[in-house]
């Protein structure tokens, strides 16, 4: 069986901070020892990785990427074998992809062509949530299925009339079913039905830049959807995790929720706490880069959302990865906001831009590694496999430098896509080497892994309960 010891590095996981040594075998941590014991304890091993001076942490849990995502007519940039080499190079070894339920279709279509475009292509581990498109009686009865064979969360829409969109009957009906078969709720909460009519006046009137993408989805159909949704799951019995939590009010209204004492989750996205409307209102249709739905908030949000990291009233930084080049694909709503292709590339910096709120103070070490690696993983039924540095978990380690100075750019990210949503921005800290059940994906500054070395991972339930 190969082993590999990683010495002298501190060792951060979401409740402990030691200085201690790795012992890795057959693609498990078999062993944590006090620094410098690891020879007396008789640890042979073929690879030695000293980490000497840095951070030896669990490798990252994103789960909330969108791979090769049909949007709008065109598909996001990233295909898995593209987006998960991209997420390694971050330090991302598990990604949590979005299967999607046409319209008419049955969830386990959707889920097979998911299944297709992923096997064999990916650098590190994946799982599944599955999108629902058209709650209906049948699909209502495959969400009992899917939970068994490790599908154990489902996104619903507020938002996309016409397209992902569910109203409050089908939500209601979606978690009374998870309330009874275990599945947690993933809700996109905007009020679309509303947003689609401020978009038609927008268009009406001349308000076409890209902007307007954000002047349209206001923060109160945000926080009204929060609101909604919250009441919904009580109603049902059903926990609740909000994604993509942009706004002030919806801090907010989890807050309230969780207060009440109501399972309600909520998660954040790197882009709402380090970019702001004023990126969105770039001239030349720059601001294009950045429309994602929730979109990009007036910066003053920022403040609610770092709180709401510190004190727990949001759990999980996810990406929401879905990007989409400038050239031929955002372009395609010049002249008219509502077709531009809505997301933004993000797998790759994750780690990254959290490290750098490290260092900014916003959050602890600690909680830097809670937020994006441990409760992500417990969230979504992958702990203590994924998420955690401990005796038996998979061997998912980066060593990370956190000294280290780089500057993102589109020159010389992994993403496919041709633009940084955080060009020329200096972070401290960087990725040095990322085992992926103890294989090596980078090291030394290359990327070592291979397509089809990532495995699908099925879940668990949430642990979180
Ligand atoms: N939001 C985005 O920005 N892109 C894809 C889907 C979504 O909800
Ligand atoms: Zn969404
Ligand atoms: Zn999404």
């Amino acid at each position: 069986m190969s082993r590999t010891v990683i010495h002298g590095g501190l060792v951060i996981t979401a409740s402990d901070e030691i200085h201690a040594d790795v012992l890795v075998e057959g693609g498990r941590v078999a062993a944590l020892a006090a620094p410098g014991t690891d020879a007396a304890a008789g640890w042979s091993a073929e690879r030695r990785i000293d980490a000497t001076g840095k951070y030896v942490i669990p490798g990252g849990v994103d789960a909330h990427t969108h791979m090769e995502m049909p949007f709008g007519g065109t598909y996001a940039a990233d295909t898995f074998e593209t987006g998960t080499r991209a997420a390694a190079w971050g330090g991302t070894t598990t990604i949590v992809d979005f299967a999607i339920q046409s319209m008419g279709r049955s969830l386990r279509e959707g889920l097979d062509a998911w299944f297709e475009k992923a096997d064999g292509r990916c650098a590190v581990d994946y799982g599944f949530h599955m999108i629902l498109s058209d709650v209906n009686e049948s699909s209502l009865k495959e969400m009992d299925r899917l939970v068994a064979e490790g599908i154990t969360s489902f996104k619903l829409f507020m938002a996309y009339p016409g397209v992902f969109y569910s109203d409050d009957g089908q939500i209601l009906r979606a978690m009374q079913r998870a309330s009874g078969n275990g599945g947690l709720i993933m809700m996109h909460a905007e009020n679309g039905i509303a947003i689609d009519v401020l978009v038609e006046q927008a268009l009406a009137e001349g308000r076409t830049d890209p902007r307007y993408h954000g002047d349209v989805r206001k923060v109160a159909l945000e926080a009204e959807a929060t609101h909604r949704a919250v009441q919904l799951a009580r109603v049902a019995g059903a926990p609740l995790y909000v994604v993509h939590v942009s706004a002030d009010e919806a801090v907010a209204e989890i807050a309230a929720a969780r207060h009440k004492g109501l399972p309600v989750f909520g998660e954040t996205c790197p882009q709402y706490l380090f970019l702001s409307t004023d990126n969105l209102a770039e001239p030349d249709f720059e601001g294009a880069k950045y429309v994602c739905s929730t979109p990009l908030r007036p910066r003053e949000h920022q403040e609610a959302l770092w709180r709401g990291l510190r004190n727990n009233e949001l759990q999980v930084v996810s990406t929401d990865h879905c990007p989409f080049c400038f050239s031929g694909q955002k372009e395609m709503g010049r002249g008219d906001f509502s077709k531009i292709p809505n997301g933004m590339p993000g797998v790759e910096h994750r780690m990254d831009l959290l490290h750098q709120a490290v260092v900014e103070g916003h959050i602890s070490r600690r909680r830097w590694i809670e937020i994006a690696c441990a409760a992500p993983a417990r969230m979504f039924g992958l702990y203590p496999r994924k998420g955690t540095i401990a005796p038996g978990t998979d061997a998912d380690i980066v060593v990370y430098d956190p000294e280290a100075e780089q500057v993102l750019s589109a020159e010389t990210h992994h993403m496919n896509v041709d633009y940084s949503a955080y060009e020329g921005k200096r972070i401290t800290g960087r990725v040095e080497t990322v085992l992926s059940r103890g294989v090596p994906v980078i090291e030394d500054g290359a990327y070592v892994g291979h397509a089809g070395h990532g495995a699908y991972v099925p879940r668990g339930l949430s642990q979180n309960l």
